[in-house]
């Protein structure tokens, strides 16, 4: 198969410069789908168009696919007549437009990579972006070719009652034996990744929705008749994204239905196939019982996304896979807005904020670096990456914070209308914002091209003869592989000064941008001493060093008007404090401890903040900090002041327990926040060493009525040594073994306890007859969760690096994108000391050796390496 590597053949990189336009256009397709998850025959009958002058044949794109036949006008061709090597089909044309038929052969039930046509739980469904649709039949598989796409699908009727594709069911009807069959029409030319299909045995939750201009839109959720209770979250976020991309962008929706089908094999968390959504089921399904209100708020999120991209991203698409930020940074950015809007902004910004930084900074600062709009790629399915989707969103952000949002609307409206039906790229956005907005965004633009996260230094010195203080900022933007020199970028920064003594603002926030390598900027009029207050509501992606003594970042902590800067000023508070222990310097852990009494105590603060505030930095965003990482120290460290922290506030924590404990389950916010400050209120009363705590936690997970306390108690259960632990893990076992959804939290809680066995624990859950390798949710809730586990996988034996590399190496064989991304713990080894680096970079060295490698595995280790 094309894309598994022999030793000696190198995979090649594609460069974004050498994009050229298509030489041939796709206006037209009919497929026509006899569907068997043994084998199904795919005839394909498109129109090409020849696109501007040239002499080149037709190539078309195609992986994995028995050719059966190939027509050209009609005319069925000699074998002779065409080329055909394991990438492509080259068929010689004259003309300026042709008919171009082929049928292939492709078998469903043998798709292990979950990328084409494939199986899941005896639900046909398909995969394309990205390159998936090769895999389905011959085309010019790249975004900018733009199609309309009719598509008949004929299939055993007891089996596959159900029949979806993109856009409207237009006719159907009987075939012979037991078969039905039905013919879908897509009006939106599109690329082929949105291309969809689904047959399976389902049942649909329905609804409709309204308009603005008046249309009534069918909906649908489709699942396993089983599942249809667990639906009703997911289709209220669909309708309420409906109605909020109509308020706040304008954007109404553009066909008579639109379709979400739910599977259990899914490489990544969802797919906008254009009105017929395909989805990971742990995005759709959930009820009181079976998911947390992590889960739920996820599902919202996922749902959003999936939906804006009927503008962002399918509307207009993009150019080529190097503007993936296009459609995938606008989006997150687009979903995070209206998350935000559904609760707690600050909260939403801080989950933001977390996720950008466990994921990104970490990916910015190792050997997979890369800009948002990356330069090449070997495997694209590599770049689907917390740079190019949570960078990218920072990158929009920036412009929302830099325009404001008038000016950032009237440059989204003028985007869409100059590009709709269209493939852009990335600087066409830039240039709809500046022109919108008469803004100049020239050196903003670097951040496209840049990788590497900055460093901001701010330093105030304040005078007190003439009230004046001068801010002092600086950049640095480190190196990052391929590019050793960088030119200073273009950091908005909202900025505000704080009385010292009134803790109340004494300049308001304003936006400062930093555009030089230095910068001074200067404040008069002040009435009392200053405390800077910079970088709020994490404007800029960067990493701030505001060199503030513990006592100022309690204060900040405490009276910062900005709610991000609050929680900021203590997240840094916890980091220096576990830092100067892990150096051995003198330890203090008072003033944290004032500062998470203060926050916790403060009857003003929505809990859902307190809970977020009071957490302390994960052991991962610790050593990120650290120019040589000590799992252990760290461990020790933060576990030393987590159970000081626990003591010496025992009674608020017990208070903030009993509090927030006792009302029957309702999701919404103000009952989350409540359900996650007990969560991390349990935390700490099991770190103080109180005698209750087994109990507590026991009686927690016993009589929980939903699944957000009855999982929070199995994490605390799970990371501790209380004989309680086992019957725990037993019981919840029992209860869920048939919810593969909820087997996989069982499976998470034990890859990421902290405990000291949680190494040989894990090793034996890979023997275990419910894991299994073969299905991406179950492997990352094991494998994947295993290799974020920082003190378990870290361990001094090198044994957990040997455990991920074997299961990278049998999964590659199965699933070379989902193996792919269980790589990057590895590529970490410069940051750890000589004896972990070497065992780390030996693990790479044995996968890269490997049999039969994938492109998307090779990419990751060779350039882990290199
Ligand atoms: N566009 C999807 C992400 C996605 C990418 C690749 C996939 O399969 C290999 C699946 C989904 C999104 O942003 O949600
Ligand atoms: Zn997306």
């Amino acid at each position: 198969m094309s894309n598994l590597q022999s030793a000696s053949a190198i995979p090649s990189a594609t460069l974004r410069e050498d994009y050229s336009p298509p030489d041939w256009l796709v206006p037209e397709i009919a497929l026509d789908f006899s569907l068997d998850p043994a084998r199904t025959l795919v005839r394909a009958r498109m129109t090409v168009v020849r696109h501007e002058a040239h002499d080149e044949p037709l190539r078309l794109d195609g992986e994995g696919l028995k050719l059966l036949e190939v027509r050209r006008n009609g005319e069925k061709l000699d074998d002779g007549d065409w080329m055909l090597d394991d990438e492509r089909l080259t068929i010689p044309l004259t003309g300026s437009e042709a008919t171009v038929e082929t049928l292939v052969e492709i078998l469903p039930e043998k798709n292990s990579q979950l990328m084409g046509l494939y199986a899941s739980g005896g639900i046909l469904c398909t995969q394309c972006e990205a390159e998936g649709f090769r895999r389905i039949t011959f085309f010019p598989d790249r975004p900018d070719v733009l199609t309309r796409y009719s598509v008949r699908m004929e299939a055993d009727r007891k089996r596959f009652p159900v029949l979806l594709s993109n856009g409207d069911c237009v006719e159907s009807g009987d075939g012979e034996n037991g078969a039905h069959w039905a013919r879908w029409e897509d009006p939106w030319p599109k690329p082929c990744y949105l291309f969809a299909l689904v047959a399976g045995d389902l049942s649909a939750n329905r609804d409709t929705f309204v308009t603005r201009s008046g249309k009534e839109v069918a909906l649908a959720i489709w699942v396993r008749e089983a599942d249809l209770p667990k639906t009703s979250h997911a289709m209220q976020a669909l309708k309420d994204s409906m109605a909020w991309d109509e308020h706040v962008y304008g954007r109404e929706y553009d066909l008579s239905q639109f379709n979400i089908v739910a599977v259990s094999d899914f490489n990544f968390g969802a797919m906008e196939n254009k009105s017929l959504n395909i989805f990971n089921s742990r995005y759709i399904l959930a009820d009181a019982e079976t998911a947390t209100d992590a889960d739920f708020e996820a599902i919202a999120g996922v749902v959003a996304h999936e939906y804006f991209h009927n503008w962002s991203g399918n509307r207009v698409t993009c150019r080529d896979w190097f503007q993936l930020s296009l459609k995938e940074g606008f989006t997150v950015f687009r979903d995070q807005q209206f998350s935000a809007d559904q609760g707690s902004a600050a909260v939403a910004r801080i989950g933001d904020v977390r996720m950008l930084r466990a994921a990104q900074f970490p990916e910015d600062a190792g050997p997979l670096a890369h800009p948002v709009r990356p330069e090449s790629y070997i495997e694209i399915s590599n770049f689907y990456t917390a740079t190019v989707y949570n960078k990218g969103a920072e990158l929009i952000r920036m412009m929302h914070a830099m325009l404001g949002p008038h000016d950032f609307r009237k440059g989204a409206d003028l985007y869409f209308e100059r590009h709709d039906g269209t493939a852009a790229t990335c600087e066409d956005f830039v240039t709809a914002m500046e022109d919108a907005s008469g803004t100049d965004l020239g050196q903003f633009r670097l951040w496209y091209s840049q990788s590497g996260t900055p460093k901001v230094t701010a330093k105030l010195d304040y005078e007190a003869e003439d009230a004046s203080a001068v801010l002092t900022l600086s950049q640095t933007v480190p190196a990052t592989p391929g590019q050793p020199e960088k030119k200073p970028m273009a950091i908005p920064l909202k900025t505000a000064l704080l009385g010292e003594r009134s803790g109340r603002p004494i300049v308001a926030e304003h936006l400062v941008m930093l555009t030089d390598n230095e910068q001074e900027i200067v404040f008069e009029g002040l009435r009392e001493p200053p405390v800077l207050s910079i970088n709020r509501d994490f404007t800029a992606p960067v990493a701030m060093d505001s060199e503030k003594d513990p006592a100022t970042l309690a204060f900040l902590s405490a009276h910062d008007d900005d709610p991000f800067a609050r929680y900021e000023a203590m997240q840094q508070l916890m980091v220096e404090t576990i830092i100067d222990a892990v150096s051995g310097r003198p330890v203090d852990h008072d003033p944290v401890i004032e500062a998470v009494r203060q926050t916790l105590t403060d009857p003003d603060l929505d809990k859902a903040f307190i809970a977020e505030a009071v957490l302390l930095p994960s052991e991962s965003f610790v050593g990120d900090q650290m120019l040589i990482v000590e799992p252990e120290a760290i461990h020790r460290a933060r576990e030393a002041l987590r159970d000081d922290l626990g003591e010496t506030l025992a009674e608020d924590w017990r208070a903030a327990y009993a509090a927030s404990s006792g009302n029957a389950y309702t999701y919404n916010p103000a009952a989350t926040g409540l359900r996650r400050l007990r969560a991390v209120a349990l935390g700490y009363v099991a770190a103080s060493g109180l005698d209750e705590a087994p109990q507590l936690a026991t009686d927690q997970f016993e009589s929980a009525d939903n699944m957000t306390d009855r999982q929070a108690a199995l994490a605390v259960l799970a990371n501790s040594e209380w004989p309680e632990r086992t019957g725990a893990l037993e019981q919840f076992y029992d209860r869920y073994r048939n919810d593969a959804l909820v087997l996989d939290k069982w499976f998470m809680a034990q890859a990421l306890s902290t405990r000291e066995d949680t190494l040989a624990s894990v090793e034996a859950l890979s023997r275990h007859p419910d894991f299994s390798i073969d299905n991406p949710n179950r492997l990352r809730s094991l494998v994947g969760a295993f290799g974020s586990n920082q003190r378990a996988f870290h361990a001094a034996s090198g044994h957990g690096y040997r455990f991920l590399a074997d299961f990278i190496l049998k999964a590659d064989a199965i699933n070379p994108q989902t193996a792919a991304r269980l790589l990057p713990p590895l590529g970490k080894w410069r940051r750890f000391d000589e004896e972990r680096g070497a065992m780390m970079r030996a693990e790479l060295e044995r996968i890269l050796a490997g049999p039969n490698l994938s492109k998307d595995v090779f990419e990751q280790a060779s350039k882990s390496l290199g």
